[in-house]
């Protein structure tokens, strides 16, 4: 019996040490110590023996009981750190391996040439207004003395909801809606904010584009006043060496009207904005009376200055969201 215990405990240690993983352990365990295993099977014998051989026998197999159960508990233990170590290993994160960069964005190009113009007004004592894109024909028309029939408010001209409504097709409405508000008071704000016009899309021209109207009412306003606004405007944006030059021109909204040219890097003059005195019949449709105030007016087309000023070729270039193009102008904000 002594050998035959010995042999057991030999062949087990042997299987233990090829053993590789839990589970198969643990059937390995069950071979030995399990209700049907060697062990129990011995001690099954154990009936079959004299009462004198009986204590002895048992207590042989329950030492190597024990010794078995002792080398399968530190096969376990062993394995278990094997299994730990790696998990450990695989699950390691690596502090050296360079980050993955994240993409910022910036504020659009048109949001940063909106931003730089409010900047330079806010500067100067303007507030910044701004009111609806869906406009009624009295404030988008009536109020800036384009009267019925003017080709403007023609349907092809412009985009209508309803014959009473439709796409502001400038942000002058929102200095009329001001006049109102103001009760007669002085003004001094500029409108930022897109607008509709009905146009075939091309490289100059877009149906829905950005503009900045700006209105200045008070006593004793002059063209001197708009000169000097307009030149110290253009001066800001475009560089100091910068002149401007003023040529007679005609808006409905205005009298007397002009356009505005600026002195280009390449020698030659070009139209950048438009501007005058504000008409008196706008003036008193807005509540005010033409022969105690007078108001300047300008509109600028953001589109336009900032074709001038970063040589785009293509005002599409500003609404197809090409981020090569946008990349290009990734500041402001
Ligand atoms: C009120 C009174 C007067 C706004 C003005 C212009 C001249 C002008 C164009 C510039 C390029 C439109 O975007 S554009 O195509 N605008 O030339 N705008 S004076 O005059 C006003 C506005 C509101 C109450």
């Amino acid at each position: 019996m002594q050998e035959k215990l010995e042999n057991i405990l030999k062949a087990c240690e042997q299987a233990l040490e090829k053993e590789q993983n839990l589970n198969d352990l643990n059937n390995l365990k069950a071979a030995y110590l399990g209700k049907k295993g060697e062990i129990a099977a011995l001690m099954m014998t154990l009936k079959d023996l004299s009462n004198e051989e009986k204590p002895k026998v048992g207590k042989l197999i329950n030492e190597i009981k024990q010794q078995l159960e002792a080398l399968f508990e530190a096969k376990r233990n062993a394995l278990e750190q094997v299994e730990i170590e790696k998990k450990l290993k695989s699950e390691a994160i690596d502090v050296t391996l360079p980050g993955l960069k994240k993409s910022v964005g910036s504020a659009h190009l048109l949001s940063q040439i909106v931003e730089d113009i409010e900047a330079f007004f806010i500067g100067l004592g303007y507030e910044i207004k701004d009111g609806p894109e869906v406009e009624s024909d009295h404030y988008n028309f009536e109020m800036l003395n384009l009267e019925q029939g003017h080709p403007a408010r023609a349907m092809q001209d412009s985009f209508y909801i309803d014959p009473n409504r439709l796409l502001r097709t400038h942000t002058s409405p929102v200095q009329a809606r001001t006049m109102l508000e103001s009760g007669g008071n002085p003004i001094k704000i500029i409108c930022p904010g897109k607008v509709y016009r009905r146009d075939d899309d091309d490289q100059t021209h877009s149906h829905q584009f950005m503009q900045i109207e700006g209105l200045v009412i008070g006593e004793k306003i002059s063209m001197a006043n708009l000169k000097g606004t307009l030149l110290a405007f253009i001066q800001y944006f475009f560089g100091k060496d910068r002149n401007i030059r003023l040529r007679p021109s005609y808006f409905p909204f205005t009298e007397p009207s002009v356009e505005v040219d600026v002195y280009s890097e390449e020698g030659k003059w070009i139209e950048v904005l438009g501007a005058g005195m504000v008409h008196p019949n706008v003036l008193k449709m807005g509540g005010y009376d033409p022969e105690k105030v007078q108001g300047f007016a300008f509109g600028i087309g953001v589109e336009r200055l900032g074709i001038l000023k970063y040589h785009i070729d293509d005002i599409r270039q500003f609404y197809t969201n090409d981020i090569r193009f946008l990349k290009q102008f990734k500041g402001g904000r």
